[in-house]
């Protein structure tokens, strides 16, 4: 059986205690590879090679600097369909979604930070007949940086491309549930000429790698993404180390919709924001809140959609769901179902497993679910599912919706469905999230800040945020 390895200082190596833990294809429910469990041994090599490599690759030239990292997005383009093959196979998304959203997005992200670097400036702040204070910032050293399963290489890449285009050396791990196309990228680093020790992907469980991680002294940052209550516990460790973090946590986003919407568009993109990846996406709206003249209209024409989803395996061209990502995931989903009839919803279409033919019989599928009839204030509307499950609400005011939409300790984003500008901008304005899309979803610009309010994290990613966050702002005054 294929067994994954660690990047550290340019080279794949074994983990230092030979510990292994298997790698679940969802798809078939088998084991196809197994992936070190590594630990702050591991952890230790990386940042003594992060440690080497930090003085010459923090001095390089911006220009130089940003040519490898042009080159690493190009070597990821070059490698696509293998990229995309691995990304479905780690986790059971449709092979179209890799193609289409994770392994391009890859690409431009690690495009989009190697050419932003060449722009960033710093600030100089004049006080006239006084003197004058200039700002430099300056990469952070090593950081850590830690990735969840649901998008793995678009989020590891998100991550990574501004900590590197900014000067760092990373220690970075991906989620043990998805290793594979971390692992992949380590080829395309010593093809794109990456110094040796830049770039250190360290595999295996939280608990043993990832602690050992936001543990480590000379460590100064960490970037993660992942669940609240794991970051909650990343926070307790960092905070007392003076550790800079940015967070990127769980969402139960709101889908509002006004009887004034395009309908047809609202529609259609609604399945996407509730179904999209198995509903494995933190920016997915899980909860849809209709407004009641439109309610039975909008549920008739949903729930025929949601029923005749095409749920298949990741190979399957036709199909517009594939496996979620584990076992104990889609008995987690299950148990929230479960959950939703015992708080009175009523089931309206899915709530359970799909069952398909060998050699996919033991995969992880579920029919994309619908719930109506449950309190905004219940558990099953207040709690991340993080799968393809969403409950349907009717409102009647602006007031009644936005205290709803608001409800949840989460806020990370939000949609909204209307016509009328006024109210768009009124709602916009007082939803408790971090983004905001009216009549849209999901419509991306890597130059805007990304992250939430809230239990859903703190710091922002994206565009000049990211760099910020990896760089260390020094101001100099100096005298006229
Ligand atoms: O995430 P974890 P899990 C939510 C979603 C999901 C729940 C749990 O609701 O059901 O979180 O998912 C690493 N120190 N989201 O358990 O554990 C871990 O190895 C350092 C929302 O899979 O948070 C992995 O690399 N690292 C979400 C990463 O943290 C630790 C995406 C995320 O895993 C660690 C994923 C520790 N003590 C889940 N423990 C989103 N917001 O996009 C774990 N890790």
């Amino acid at each position: 059986m294929e067994k994954l390895q660690n990047f550290i200082n340019g080279e794949y190596c074994d983990p230092t205690k030979g510990k292994y833990i298997d790698n679940y294809e969802p798809a078939t429910g088998k084991v196809y590879s197994l992936i070190p469990n590594s630990d702050e041994e591991d952890v230790r090599l990386a940042v003594e090679a992060a440690e080497k490599a930090f003085p010459i690759w923090s001095k390089m030239s911006i220009e130089e600097r940003s040519k490898i990292l042009v080159k690493l997005s190009e070597g990821i383009e070059a490698r696509m369909d293998e990229f995309v093959q691995a990304e479905s196979k780690d986790n059971g998304k449709p092979l179209s979604l890799a193609a289409n959203v994770d392994i391009p997005r890859a690409v431009s992200n690690f495009h989009f930070f190697a050419t932003a670097i060449l722009h960033f400036a710093s600030e100089s702040h004049n006080m006239e007949g006084v003197g004058i204070n200039y700002t430099v910032r300056k990469p952070i050293g090593i950081v850590g940086c830690i990735s969840p399963w649901n998008l793995p290489l678009y989020l590891f890449s998100w991550k990574i491309a501004p900590a590197l285009a900014a000067g760092n050396c990373i220690v970075a791990k991906p989620s043990e549930v998805t290793p594979y196309t971390a692992y992949l990228l380590g080829k395309v680093a010593q093809e794109a000429g990456m110094p040796s020790g830049v770039m250190n992907i360290l595999h295996g469980e939280g608990r043993s790698v990832g602690d050992a991680i936001v543990k480590h002294p000379k460590i100064k940052a960490i970037s993660f993404t992942g669940g609240t209550q794991t970051g909650e516990n990343i926070a307790r460790t960092a905070a007392p180390m003076f550790k800079k973090l940015s967070l990127e946590l769980g969402g139960k986003n709101p889908n509002i919709i006004f009887a004034d919407c395009d309908f047809k568009e609202m529609l259609s993109t609604t399945l996407q924001s509730s179904f999209a990846n198995q509903g494995q996406i933190c920016l997915c709206g899980s909860r849809i809140f209709v407004e009641r003249s439109i309610y039975n209209k909008f549920k008739e024409a949903f729930v025929k959609r949601v029923a005749t989803t095409v749920v298949s395996n990741p190979k399957d061209p036709a199909a517009k769901m594939g496996a979620v990502v584990s076992k104990s995931h889609m008995e987690k989903v299950l148990s929230y179902v479960e959950l939703a009839k015992e708080e009175g919803g009523t089931v309206l279409t899915g709530g359970v497993q799909v069952n398909l033919e060998a050699p996919y019989d033991g995969g992880y599928y579920l029919r994309p679910t619908v719930i109506e009839g449950l309190a905004f204030d219940c558990r099953t509307n207040q709690e991340e599912i993080f799968g393809p499950v969403v409950t349907i609400t009717p409102f009647d005011t602006e007031e009644d919706v936005l205290m709803m939409a608001n409800s949840t300790q989460y806020g990370l984003s939000a949609t909204l469905w209307t016509s009328d500008l006024k109210r768009a901008h009124r709602i916009a304005d007082q939803l408790q999230a971090g983004i905001v899309w009216i009549n849209a979803w999901l419509v991306r610009d890597l130059r805007t800040p990304f992250g939430g309010v809230k239990a859903s994290g703190v710091g922002r990613e994206g565009g000049w945020e990211a760099l910020r966050f990896f760089t260390e702002p020094k101001n100099i005054f100096i005298k006229y």
